[in-house]
């Protein structure tokens, strides 16, 4: 027996003679076990990782919005390509770059595509069809609309204006879907 095991056996000898008088059976029952860990250096350099990722994605976001190319409201990214073109050419355009056409879901969102519709002078298509049931607008997923801009007076195509457009004031007109407009996709 090493000094230092001799050590130990005598340590805890001692400490069990403390606890347990020499005579009871007094060890407890093991801990759970810890969860495994990383090491630490694959750990320090997945931070490093993200943070030139994240570092990269701000500046390009930065270089994007200063451009006016990209308008983030909250967890949402507006952007147009400035082509005027029918719902499903939208739709698809939107869909291709990995987004969705844009679908205001409260006033910011709706205020954000308005200032896009301000600044490039054109009407664009909205991500709300309606469905069966005239005057029944829906989001493309079949969710029904939470939010709604109408113009006064609209919707009033009775189930003739399938699409939703935007006028530069922000309000909303139901549409025939084969008009040419512009295409604001969200991401
Ligand atoms: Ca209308």
């Amino acid at each position: 027996m090493s000094l230092g095991s001799l050590a130990f056996t005598l340590f805890l000898t001692v400490v069990a003679g403390i606890k347990c008088n020499g005579t009871e059976v007094c060890a407890g029952s093991p801990g759970e076990r810890g969860l495994p860990g990383f090491p630490a250096y694959l750990d320090e350099e997945l931070q490093t990782a993200l943070y030139e990722i994240k570092h990269q994605i701000l500046q390009t976001m930065g270089v994007l919005s200063l451009q006016g190319s990209m308008l983030s409201v909250g967890d949402k990214v507006f952007s147009t390509n400035g082509q005027s073109v029918n719902f499903d050419t939208i739709r698809e355009m939107c869909t291709r770059a990995g987004g969705h056409i844009a679908a205001p879901r409260n006033p910011e969102e709706n205020e954000a595509i308005a200032s896009i519709t301000k600044k490039y002078n054109t009407y664009p298509y909205l991500g709300v069809i309606e469905g069966q049931t005239p005057g029944d607008f829906h989001y493309l997923d079949g969710a029904s609309v939470n939010y709604t801009n109408w113009y006064p007076g609209e919707p009033r195509g009775r189930g003739k204006e399938k699409c939703v457009e935007m006028y530069t004031d922000g309000k909303w007109n139901d549409k025939g879907c084969l008009q040419y407009r512009l295409a604001i996709c969200e991401f």
